[in-house]
């Protein structure tokens, strides 16, 4: 059987990779041909994404592909949710991208809210609150009012200046808090009612839609003249994340551990429930018309941005050392709740964590091992937490919990949220959502077919995993929350 070579452009918040996938039938070969950092660029006015760095990085790796295997005939790209670029009638970007970490959406939220209270909204859209959801962003944003601007998210961006076409892909569209939960479609009424501009959000399409091919500019840019299909995946990393579980049936949750911790189940339909709403629970599209229903929890931001902090104050600190460390360390240190909004704009987490601690009646962790055994701590119980809930309020029993993306490396990490959920954690692999994006668009190029089961199974085919069983009833902290 003949195979194919695609490449998949997967952004995350913390770095952004091109990797090159041969797929044939029963084998699914991933090489990652570039990786690149990326992060809140601090201007004095605001935290940015470096926008037209990482589309630079993208054709760096596309090219770097393309060197590899020849025969490269498809791309497609997947990146964190919620942010998009503003461009106007000739297709020209008015302004840089915001990051969702910037303080300019509280304001957003206020003037949102007073025209549309939130319990309406996640009547409409199922969407858990979070301070940047994208239709708090468009409220406080000053360019929106311009004729004929467009919004285009992250990876539709990216994708209009490979090919020139505009879309908005569903799963992250469905991040945008604008999207109807029960139709998939814009709810034109809510944006009505917003005070949006009717023509402000191109059509949805799903993933698995061909956008064409690359613009003239961009293969005299890249030299890349053999036909190259841009397509559509789940757009939305955590849609692609999810596709990329190797799970053999629906009995399962799952942590998509990056920058954020992405906790809960994959439904069929959405639950638009008020006890859904109060539990922060979202209703994110996945791919193939699947609900993600799951929360955010604020994931390995806490220790990412923590040795950022030790690094600023001269202490280089390497993570599998403190990794190593902070496991010789006893259970039954102090917690935190992660998921307070403090923790959310960047700055010293250390300092943070140490208040959060003592304000919840605990001491503070002494010494760098210790603060990164309690941010772990705290994770699995959130995690725990989350999974719980999820199957709770969902109906759907969870027997095994995966863990994908980079803290599916995080040992401690796994084998501390085994412990804390009392089931068997399988994980990886690390790199789920670039695989999502493969499975996807290696469908749309008639290489695999059927659903998302028939997809998986292509992930069983060769890729390791490591299953950690708990090790003790899950801790008192856990038990009865999602009950
Ligand atoms: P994102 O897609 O949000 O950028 P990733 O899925 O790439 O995030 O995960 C990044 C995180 O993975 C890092 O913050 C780090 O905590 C963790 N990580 C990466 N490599 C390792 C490793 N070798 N061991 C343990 N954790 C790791
Ligand atoms: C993870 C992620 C998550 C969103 C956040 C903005 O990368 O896409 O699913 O909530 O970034």
């Amino acid at each position: 059987e003949t195979g194919i070579a695609l490449a998949a452009v997967d952004l995350g918040a913390s770095s952004g990779r091109v990797m090159l996938g041969r797929i044939t039938p029963g084998v699914l070969e991933l090489t990652e041909v570039h990786r690149f950092r990326n992060g809140p660029v601090a201007l004095p006015d605001g935290l940015y994404w470096d926008v037209l760095g990482l589309y630079q990085d993208a054709l760096v790796g596309l090219r770097a592909a393309a060197r590899r295997a020849p025969e490269l005939a498809g791309v497609a790209i997947d990146s964190w949710a919620v942010d998009y670029g503003l461009v106007d009638a000739s297709g020209r970007l008015s302004g840089n991208p915001f990051h969702y970490r910037d303080a300019r959406t509280a304001a957003g939220v206020a003037a949102t809210h007073e025209r549309v209270d939130f319990a309406e909204l996640y009547g409409i859209s199922g969407l858990q609150f979070l301070p940047f959801t994208t239709l708090y962003q468009f409220a406080a944003d000053v360019s929106l009012g311009r004729p004929d601007t467009q919004a285009l998210l992250i990876p539709d961006l990216l994708g209009y200046w490979l090919t020139g076409v505009r879309v908005a892909e569903q799963t992250n569209a469905s991040t945008t808090g604008l999207l109807d939960a029960r139709t998939g479609d814009w709810s034109t009424s809510l944006i009505d009612r917003l005070g949006l501009p009717a023509g402000l959000l191109p059509d949805v399409v799903p993933p698995g839609t061909v956008l064409g091919g690359l613009t003239p500019a961009v293969v005299a840019e890249t030299g890349l003249t053999r036909p190259l299909t841009v397509s559509t995946v789940g757009s939305h990393d955590t849609a692609s994340a999810v596709l990329g579980v190797p799970a053999a049936d629906a009995d399962f949750g799952y942590i998509s551990c990056g920058t954020w911790g992405l906790v809960g189940v994959e439904l069929e339909a959405p639950v638009l429930t008020e006890a859904g709403r109060t539990a922060n629970f979202t209703n994110e599209r996945g791919v193939d018309g699947t609900v993600r229903y799951l929360r955010n929890v604020m994931g390995l931001w806490l220790l990412s941005e923590s040795l950022r902090t030790w690094g600023l104050q001269g202490v280089d600190v390497s993570l599998p050392d403190v990794l190593a460390r902070a496991a010789e360390l006893p259970a039954g240190g102090p917690q935190f709740d992660p998921d307070d909004p403090v923790f959310l704009p960047p700055g010293d987490m250390p300092a943070r964590i140490a208040d959060a601690c003592r304000s919840a009646g605990e001491r503070a962790p002494d010494g760098i091992p210790a603060m990164v055994r309690c941010i772990l701590d705290s994770l699995a119980t959130a995690f725990a937490a989350g999974i719980e809930r999820a199957a709770a309020l969902s109906g759907r029993d969870v027997t095994t919990v995966h863990v994908v993306g980079g803290g599916s490396q995080n040992e401690l990490l796994c084998q501390l949220v085994a412990d804390a959920c009392g089931r068997p954690v399988v994980a990886g692999p690390v790199e789920a959502t670039a695989l999502g994006n493969l499975l996807v668009q290696a469908r749309t190029h008639g290489v695999l077919s059927g659903d998302r089961w028939a997809l998986r199974e292509h992930l069983r085919t060769g890729l390791t995993t490591r299953t950690y069983p708990p090790r003790r009833v899950p801790s008192s902290r856990v038990a009865g929350i999602g009950r």
